[in-house]
């Protein structure tokens, strides 16, 4: 079957991985459907962007940011009405639902909107000098070269909320994107270009971890590095940069609680857990992988939920009426399967699902059944560790003082949700649930773009997304302007 074949962005241009080697992209619902041939980059590929992203960040950073605003506005405008033609690449590589790969892009778009705003504003302060006849404030200033890796669940949303506010705080861009979706950042790419980037701002180089994510990290040129993936890669990340004292932010796995009190609207409690669960196949480092019920609708709850679950249609997030797509490649299905036997080994009571689909429809991908444990001890390992796919645990609790504890018991800390029509409880959860993200009565995904969005404990390493975003982007200069027209010494001559 015909399929295209990309190449690397470097300075502009279209390049080769200098190896010549190359892997193919293929359809997760469908491996005969190959998507693309991208190049398998190395380290020489690296250093050539890095050398061209050098070259044009002198241009760039005196480029006035409201001028560099307005292409992402523009780009804005080109993402929308390419939004359809976008989410149909982006299901074809990731495999998540079209209603779902839309929402991705707009995302994006969302982004480019509100960073673009941002142009005219980057802020800094001015504040009294403690001398006379002086004036002392502060600037944002671009950090220079940075470099972006970025995960395949969110092949678009995720890069816009790297390279927008990078490109706007002035700084010039590598980005790496996740082997299994390099088209959605192509396509992201290209409506920069079309925007009016100048050639060499944003450099894509393709290829797999070691050989082109760690180059890219260690290199000396390279001034900052933001990387969203599991925590295992990222200790890695942050240590590797350490040694060229790189900013590292840092944005991770969760296991992320869903906690439904007695007073509940159930119905809503219900919603809100499938789609948390089981949206985007439970790819999301946002998803629900832990329901906590209270005693008193733990029964109804866990009947509702899995007659739910039973009815959900698995396939291909290309056609109509399909709701869970499948995973993105074999090792997550291998994930997934590794955890369920962990679950059963550990004694919690599989409800539905458990296994690969592969008959049928399912025989050319890798899907696998939306998958319910109960009896699920905050012990277990099923409890407390990642599985980024369709698998959700039920964990029974008392009383809420209890729900707090098991929520927060874990060593991850990204999104949590509560649901309850108790305002009292609704506001202890706010101040007591160890996470970067909060929802009452909403599920655990769906965070806004214009809010902060990040994680603590080993979600992440302090830093925000969203609306903090330029924080890590820029970094700060203290300006003083003595117009005393003579010597002034600090802390010495202050006026008493
Ligand atoms: C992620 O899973 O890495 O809040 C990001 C959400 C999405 C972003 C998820 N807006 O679920």
């Amino acid at each position: 079957m015909a399929y295209s074949s990309y190449k690397n962005l470097i300075g502009g241009e279209w390049l080769p991985a200098k190896s010549g080697k190359t892997f193919l992209n293929l359809n997760p619902a469908d491996h005969s459907d190959i998507v693309g041939e991208f190049p398998a980059s190395g380290p020489e590929d690296v250093a050539l962007a890095v050398a061209a992203a050098q070259k044009t960040f002198g241009p760039w950073r005196l480029f006035p940011a409201p001028k560099r605003a307005e292409i992402l506005y523009r780009t804005g405008q080109l993402l929308q009405e390419r939004k359809e033609q976008y989410a149909r690449d982006m299901t074809r590589e990731m495999g998540k639902v079209l209603a779902e790969t839309r929402g991705d892009v707009q995302e994006a778009i969302d982004e480019a909107f509100f960073v673009a705003g941002e142009g005219r504003r980057l802020f800094g302060k001015t504040t009294p000098s403690e001398l006379q006849n002086k004036f002392a404030m502060s600037m944002r200033m671009p950090v220079g070269v940075v470099g972006l890796i970025t995960p395949w669940n969110f092949p678009m949303a995720i890069p816009s909320w790297k390279l927008f506010p990078a490109l706007v705080s002035g700084n010039t861009c590598i980005i790496k994107p996740a082997e299994d979706t390099p088209l959605s950042t192509y396509n992201l790419v290209q409506t920069l270009m079309d925007a009016g980037l100048p050639p060499g701002v944003v450099n894509i180089v393709v290829g797999f971890g070691p050989d082109a994510g760690a180059p890219l990290v260690e290199h000396s040129g390279v001034r900052a590095i933001s990387f969203t993936g599991s925590s295992e890669i990222g200790s890695l990340v942050a240590q590797r940069a350490a040694a060229t004292f790189k900013p590292v932010s840092l944005e991770m796995g969760g296991k992320n609680a869903q906690i439904v009190l007695d007073d509940a609207n159930l119905d809503l409690a219900l919603d809100g857990a499938l789609w948390g669960a089981f949206g985007t196949t439970g790819q999301r480092c946002t998803a629900t992988s832990r329901i906590l019920l209270q005693k008193g609708i733990a029964a109804e709850f866990t009947a509702k939920f899995v007659a739910r679950v039973q009815k959900l249609t698995v396939g291909n997030g290309l056609q109509d009426g399909i709701e869970v797509g499948p995973q993105v490649n074999e090792q997550q299905i291998e994930t997934s399967k590794k955890y369920v036997e962990i679950a059963l080994t550990e004694g919690a009571r599989l409800l539905t699902g458990g296994h690969p689909l592969t008959e049928g429809p399912y025989s050319k991908g890798t899907f696998f059944a939306p998958t319910v444990f109960a009896g699920v001890a905050p012990s277990m390992r099923i409890a407390r560790e990642e599985v980024f796919g369709p698998v959700v645990s039920l964990i029974e609790f008392e009383t809420f003082g209890q729900a707090i504890e098991i929520a927060n018991s874990i060593d991850y800390g990204l999104s949590t949700a509560l649901y309850t029509k108790d305002v009292n409880r609704a506001f202890t959860a706010i101040r007591d649930l160890e996470a970067g993200i909060t929802y009452i009565n909403a599920p655990t995904i769906g965070a806004e773009v214009h809010l902060p969005f990040g994680g603590v404990k080993h979600t992440g390493n302090g830093h925000r997304e969203g609306s903090e975003a330029i924080d890590f982007f820029t970094t700060w200069k203290a300006v003083y302007i003595d117009y005393s027209d003579k010597l002034q010494r600090a802390q010495i001559d202050n006026a008493e």
